[in-house]
């Protein structure tokens, strides 16, 4: 018989399952910028859990929201009823986005937020009248969930190779990492803006008549942290308005203040017509996920839909109401404790201690942008990824929770984060790059 709670049951995922459970690394509780471990350590969480936990952990203004809520109103069937909390939310969540990106769609993870995206631009065209417009277009080296669409137009090799055909229809602009023009740049490097015109490329090839939308992130994240070429998010906005292409910004990690901004289109001063977003949206402590989409969309859906159902699109727990109390109750803390202007100022200090490991052993570049940060150690000959995952193994024995992506080492504190915290992180890093052979 099976001992209970052997580990094995639960199959991990993006984890390498039989080394985790040799070697467990297991948080029970958090606060603030802190998990404490199963055996009470400390653990300072560099990467705000996953890129969501923006406000810190253990929130108690979004703890009694949930609460109440939970108490109040548990559930409420999303299609054909509607509940407060969920047309508050997304009013705040328009307000606080750039202008003109006006309806919020909700969806309970980024994943499911960029397949949102990308059904809507289908829909959107045919009901214009553009049928034909169903190309997707994503980006070599980008992150898009894991949702068939997002793995289509995704460009991580080992996220696609094991997933069949993936859809049809699908084709990507070059990534814009170009290590030997701009290594160790700080915030958007100098050179790669020209690629950006990879898109005209494609539309020479399928013909603009074919092509619904493209979709980039501003910052690409799980590919090892690499901000966009200075100039390159606004030339590929005048290449799609060129051909008539929706522009989708998957903003899953940098919603919600992590540049400073509320959104990463209103600091590169570039406004898609649909942005993804999840995680911060609830300070990551309930699953949520959102397309956020231009009144043109919108109105276009409502105006010349043929059913009175506008979008045949949409989940069950599409606005949870508990969601939806803890996204109105991480709004707040965002907006009362100034959060996104914390963490523009923090961003500076974090630029000026990251680069100072810049002569360290195996370091091969250092990136960053507002509160992201990237340290690229050396591949070991024949190994890529194992010097990254054995700095992970040391940052948890050292009580440092770090995301690794093959060698290269992604900073994303809470936007909490103070100087020490900083100073903490970049210290811990440092003796672990001092023992890595
Ligand atoms: N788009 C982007 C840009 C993301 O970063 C997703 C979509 C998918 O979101 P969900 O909620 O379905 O996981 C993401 C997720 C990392 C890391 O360390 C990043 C993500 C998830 C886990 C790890 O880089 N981003």
């Amino acid at each position: 018989m099976k001992r209970l709670n052997d580990l094995e049951s639960y199959w991990m995922p993006f984890t390498a399952n039989r080394d985790f459970k040799k070697d467990p690394r297991m948080v029970v509780s958090a606060d603030g910028m802190y998990y404490k471990s199963e055996t009470g350590k400390d653990i300072l969480d560099s990467a705000a859990g996953l890129w969501c936990v923006n406000a810190g952990h253990n929130r108690p203004e979004i703890t009694s929201a949930i609460s109440q809520q939970a108490a109040t109103l548990d559930f409420a069937p999303s299609f054909q009823y509607g509940h407060p909390k969920a047309f508050e939310l997304a009013s705040r969540v328009a307000d606080l986005f750039p202008k003109g990106l006006d309806h919020v769609f909700f969806t309970n993870s980024g994943s499911e937020a960029v397949d949102s995206t990308l059904k809507i631009a289908l829909a959107y065209h045919r009901a214009r009248g553009k049928g034909t417009k169903t190309r997707l277009i994503g980006r070599e080296r980008g992150y898009h969930g894991v949702g068939f669409g997002g793995i289509s137009v995704g460009g991580m090799p080992r996220n696609r190779q094991y997933f069949g055909t993936l859809l049809s229809g699908v084709d990507h602009i070059s990534h814009t990492h170009l290590p030997d023009k701009n290594k160790f740049s700080k915030g958007s490097p100098e050179h790669g803006d020209y690629l950006a015109d990879t898109l005209e490329n494609i539309v020479a090839l399928h013909d603009a008549s074919t092509i619904a939308s493209v979709i980039v992130e501003p910052i690409a994240g799980s590919t090892g942290v690499l901000p966009p070429p200075k100039n390159y998010l606004k030339r590929l906005r005048e290449i799609c308005d060129k051909h008539d292409i929706l522009l989708i910004f998957d903003e899953v990690i940098t919603g919600f203040g992590r540049l400073g901004t509320a959104t990463a289109s209103e600091y590169f001063g570039v406004t898609p017509d649909i942005i993804s977003c999840a995680k911060a949206i609830t300070n990551g402590i309930i699953p949520m996920g959102a397309a956020v989409v231009s009144k043109k969309i919108y109105d276009t859906m409502m105006d010349e839909a043929d059913m009175p159902i506008e979008l045949f699109h949409g989940y069950t727990y599409s606005g949870h109401p508990i969601a939806s109390a803890a996204g109105l109750a991480a709004l707040d803390i965002y907006r009362d404790e100034d959060l996104f202007n914390k963490a523009g100022k923090t961003a500076k200090y974090l630029e000026s201690v990251i680069h100072q490991l810049k002569n360290d052993k195996n370091v091969i570049d250092i990136r960053n942008l507002g509160l992201v940060a990237a340290i690229e150690i050396a591949p070991r000959s024949g190994a890529v990824g194992a010097r990254g995952y054995e700095a992970m193994k040391k940052a948890w024995h050292k009580g440092l929770m770090l995301r690794v992506t093959a060698d290269t080492l992604a900073f994303s504190p809470p936007l909490i984060a103070e100087k020490h915290d900083i100073d903490k992180i970049f210290e811990i890093v440092q003796s672990i790059l001092k023992e890595l052979d």
